[in-house]
């Protein structure tokens, strides 16, 4: 499978037609797509009341293949009884996840016993007091509950708020994996944890600094926006180990222009060392200073110890700062000229950044150099952590996470009458240690897929069977119900947004909520997840509860209570009356005053990380391709990347060489954590030193380390070495076209 030379365009069409099928028409999937709710894909956000395909500037059509391809996912039919009945557990678990994927939707509780051989399927009622009376019966403090990005805010809410009055602060989320590092680096520069702009000052800026994230793929509509900068003279900056075709050119499918002939996007594509960002950064930082580009007014007026980070620029040694980033001084520099030439720059990053032990520093490092130029806190320019799922901002922004904000402690004293325990809650590591510790007895899990997301497979597949009890909130099967299994595990089929009775919000990467209006449920079965919440609340805490859950069944009386305890959150109390969708307040920094104690933004040197490899080694990242949402696979496909199957690493052509490995031969990838074998070998335009695997399979040799800033683990570093497995010779056989960085 070659490489093509664009990526989107006519494949994204053609999938989209191809996907009517599966939707059971083109009509039943337009009215799906067309539908007043949230996408589900990504944080980039459309839908909501202004109708589905339209974003929050009023834009009209705004599609891509991911949010077709979820719905479409999510429109199938259910996987039948029988075929539980006649496939065992043992079989289930060694199907991949595209085969799960391709099963269909739940419809029916299941359940998993200590020594059962199949997933039965229980009454709803049976199953659900079989959770409250686990429940009831643990000390708090060995429950726990892990979030994913899907779910609306009100259900969010709920499941803390039930975590937190029966006495427990183990509340954790999937952005433990994803943006937690963006949050705590943003805070302690900034004092506020999310985007600093909003879609409108994408419109406007002038240069976008794309670092550490593969939008082509991942953030589809994010495109159209950088195509649109290239086209009024602005300019995108790309760093990337990895050459993305994608990012080097992009058909739009929504605009003729560029789905005929394709539009370029990188106007300089920087191909640093995995975890050299640091460094790049620096020299980027080095190089402006030495051409008069920093704007001292805002260093004096708008921040703190920027002095401490001026030595640190003027001191670095570039010798230094080249081994380390892996990049020449020239493509620093004239990075540099770029950004100093800028007036209204934003930068953007995703999992290339986070994804390493020196994470929260990496984001320290890019707002340092956003802060050198002043290009925070004015409009057009700022920071943008690009997020994942299409609600995990909204997720951590209603309390779901092991500790609260002072202001949101105090308010549910205050408004709710909950007094949140005292003891310290588990992030989403921290309870994987505690459960394979033997020490937790209840999981709960409101969606996600927390065994195949984590790294370290082995441990992760171990540490959950120690839980007693293990409970799954989820639309369709996925590897952690096999492989995620507690002594016994409960799996409750819960309703897509777009299906349920009541409206529900989200919040996008852009701190706008959006209101879904929800709709009809496609299949008898499926429960709302804030019913279900509920339900098992006001059977676990009863009836000396300061909060009256069974009310909370009503999304209304939530939505007001997280009006009354969210900070920025107000307007979301009348937002069934008004529909009047808003920005979460207090975030976005149009003037340079920031949400510090002081108002001042705070520099911080961080210092450049030893990237030192053995010759024998290369430093692995792991990525998604462009057919699979996080841990579901529904093609094997990359077309983007040119590779037709998921088991392989990409290595470049000198690493090849030098290793003496042949194109598609067969070698055990091994790590200190793992050895993964078969994996054939294939090329691709990569920093010599680095390689590339598809997650999740590659967990099985992540170590499960974290930053210990941030409690998340270097999903995008891990040391591997390349066996070669005695076998049959392979014939070469010809893959896509690639040369050498530059
Ligand atoms: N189609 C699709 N869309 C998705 C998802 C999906 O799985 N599929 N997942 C959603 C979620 S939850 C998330 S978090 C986002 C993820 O979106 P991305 O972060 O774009 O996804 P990854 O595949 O993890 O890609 C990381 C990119 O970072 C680069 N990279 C790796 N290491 C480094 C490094 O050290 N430095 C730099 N500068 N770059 C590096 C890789 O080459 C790759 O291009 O996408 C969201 N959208
Ligand atoms: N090696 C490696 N590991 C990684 C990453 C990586 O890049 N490399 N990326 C990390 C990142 S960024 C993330 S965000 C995590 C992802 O971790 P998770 O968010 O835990 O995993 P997902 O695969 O997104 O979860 C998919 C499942 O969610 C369920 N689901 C879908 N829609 C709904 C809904 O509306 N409601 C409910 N209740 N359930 C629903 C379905 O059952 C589906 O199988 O993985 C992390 N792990
Ligand atoms: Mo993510």
């Amino acid at each position: 499978m070659k490489a093509p030379k664009t990526a989107g365009g006519w494949p994204a069409v053609w999938y989209t037609l191809k996907a009517t099928r599966r939707a059971g028409g083109p009509l039943r999937l337009w009215r799906a797509l067309r539908s007043r709710n949230t996408c589900r894909t990504c944080a980039l956000g459309m839908g909501g009341q202004r109708g589905g395909m339209v974003n929050e500037a009023g834009r009209f059509p705004e599609v891509c293949k991911k949010s077709i391809q979820a719905l479409a996912s999510d429109m199938r039919a259910p996987v039948s009884p029988d075929f539980l009945r006649r496939h065992p557990i043992e079989i289930l678990r060694n199907y991949s996840s595209r085969e799960l994927e391709s099963l269909g939707r739940l419809a029916e509780p299941l359940y998993a016993s200590a020594d059962g051989t199949h997933l039965e399927p229980v009454p709803w009622e049976w199953a659900l007091e079989r959770v409250a009376q686990r429940m009831r019966a643990t000390d708090p403090n060995e429950a726990f509950f892990y979030v994913s990005g899907r779910s609306s805010n009100e259900a969010g809410f709920l499941l803390q708020l039930l975590a937190r009055v029966n006495g427990t602060n183990n509340v954790s989320n999937c952005s433990y994996y994803c943006h937690q590092a963006s949050g705590v680096g943003l805070t302690a520069a900034l004092g506020s944890g999310t985007a600093t702009v909003t879609l409108e000052d994408v419109e406007n800026c002038d240069l976008f600094f794309l670092i550490g994230g593969n939008p082509a793929s991942n953030h589809p509509r994010l495109m159209r926006y950088l195509v649109e900068l290239r086209r009024r003279g602005g300019k995108v900056v790309v760093v990337n180990p990895l050459r993305e075709v994608g990012l080097t050119n992009f058909s739009v499918p929504s605009d003729v222009r560029s789905l005929l002939r394709g539009s370029e996007i990188a106007s300089l594509y920087l191909q640093p060392h995995i975890g050299g960002d640091v460094a790049a950064l620096l020299g980027i930082a080095k190089a402006v200073d030495e051409m008069g580009g920093s704007d001292s007014d805002f260093l004096r007026d708008h921040t703190e110890s920027a002095d401490d980070y001026l030595t640190q620029v003027r001191t670095a040694e570039w010798a230094e700062i080249e081994a380390r980033s892996g990049l020449a001084r020239a493509e620093m520099e004239e990075a540099a000229r770029i950004y100093s030439a800028s007036a209204r720059a934003i930068f953007g990053w995703t999992m290339g950044i986070t994804h390493h032990l020196h994470g929260v520093d990496n984001v320290r490092a890019i707002a340092d150099l956003v802060l050198l130029r002043g290009m925070a806190g004015r409009p057009g320019a700022g920071l943008l952590p690009i997020r994942g799922h299409s609600n995990v901002q909204g997720i951590g922004s209603v309390g779901v996470s092991p500790a609260l904000k002072e202001s949101v402690l105090s308010a549910l004293d205050e408004k709710l009458g909950v007094r949140a325990p005292g003891s310290k809650g588990l992030d989403t590591m921290a309870t994987m240690r505690a459960a394979g510790d033997g020490r937790l007895r209840v999981g709960f899990c409101l969606g996600g897929n927390l065994y195949a997301a984590n790294p370290d497979s082995a441990f992760a597949e171990r540490a959950l069977a120690e839980v007693d009890t293990m409970v799954y909130l989820s639309t369709a099967l996925n590897l952690g119900h096999l492989r995620g299994q507690g002594k016994e595990t409960i799996i409750l089929p819960v309703l897509a947004r777009d299906e349920e009775s009541e409206a529900t919000t989200q919040e996008s990467m852009f701190n706008y909520v959006r209101l879904s209006d929800g709709g009809k449920a496609r299949y008898a079965g499926p429960r709302s997840e804030v019913a279900v919440i509920a339900d098992v609340a006001a059977s676990v805490v009863g009836a000396d509860s300061p909060v009256d859950f069974e009310g909370m069944r009503a999304h209304q009386n939530i939505r007001r209570a997280i009006a009354a305890v969210i900070p920025g959150y107000a307007e979301i109390a009348e937002i069934d009356a008004s529909k009047k969708e808003f920005h979460v307040g207090g975030r976005i920094f149009r003037d340079a005053v920031f949400g510090t104690a002081s108002g001042r933004a705070a520099f911080e040197p961080v210092a450049m990380p030893d990237l030192a490899l053995d010759a024998d080694q290369l430093r692995l990242m792991t990525v998604r391709s462009e057919g699979q949402f996080n841990t579901v696979v529904y093609e094997n496909e990359d077309i983007y990347r040119g590779q037709e199957r998921r088991d392989i690493i990409m290595v470049s052509r000198a690493d090849r060489g030098r290793l003496g490995l042949r194109i598609d031969e067969p070698v055990a990838v091994v790590s200190a954590t793992g050895r993964l074998e078969p994996v054939l070998v294939r090329e691709i335009d990569i920093r010599p030193g680095n390689a590339a695997m598809y997650y999740p399979e590659a967990n099985v040799i992540v170590s499960a380390e974290v930053d210990p800033k941030s409690g998340t683990p270097a999903f995008k570093s891990t040391l591997v070495r390349i066996e070669p497995l005695a076998g049959v010779p392979l014939e070469n056989s010809a893959t896509a076209g690639v040369a050498e960085p530059a």
